[in-house]
């Protein structure tokens, strides 16, 4: 297992949409570890291959509440809505590829998604609450899309010029 690097906006890498994943194996298993590792070392309760620049469609996220005991680490690959609530949902969205930045998001509340396990079997689920917020986060990503896309010029602006200076400040140290 093996920590990877995490992308910060802007990067061209997290505009592209990702390419379907062809075959389950065990590369790709290996990958979901590292997704999973990268992503509670963060720590956030998700993370998308192309924010450690695979560009494959394949998510990972655990939204357990802290106190559970047990974590709930979840592997998406080919993942799709085939279902969304009417019923629309405001939370506070933040991303490990914007550090530190957080805005209100209005999404459906919940979501019906469809993908294929790290087996190969179909899945499908229903989610909602934190869950539905971040299966809808992750596959965004995978559509190049980021919560900022959400918000309006000026803020996202203002939002893209700070992680500008704050890669600047990166490449220094
Ligand atoms: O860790 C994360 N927290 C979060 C909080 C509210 C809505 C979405 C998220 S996902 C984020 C991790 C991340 O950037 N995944 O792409
Ligand atoms: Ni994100």
């Amino acid at each position: 297992m093996a920590l990877r690097n995490i992308l910060i906006h802007p990067d061209p890498r997290l505009k592209k949409v990702t390419a379907p994943v062809s075959s389950v194996n065990d590369d790709l298993r290996r990958l979901a570890d590292d997704m999973l590792e990268t992503m509670y070392d963060a720590p956030g309760i998700g993370l998308a291959a192309p924010q450690i620049a695979v560009m494959s469609r394949m998510l990972v996220m655990d939204c357990a509440k802290e106190e559970a005991a047990t974590p709930e680490p979840m592997v998406l690959i080919n993942p799709e809505i085939v279902w969304s609530s009417d019923e629309r949902n405001v939370y506070e969205e933040g991303c490990l590829s914007i550090p530190e930045q957080y805005a209100e998001v209005e999404r459906p509340t919940e979501v019906e998604v469809k993908w294929t396990d790290l087996n190969g079997a179909s899945k499908r689920e229903r989610f909602d609450g934190l869950w539905a917020t971040c299966v809808q986060h992750e596959i965004d990503h995978l559509d190049g899309k980021l919560f900022i896309d959400y918000l309006k010029p000026l803020k996202r602006q203002m939002i893209t010029r700070k992680m500008q200076k704050l890669k600047r400040e990166m490449a220094r140290s």
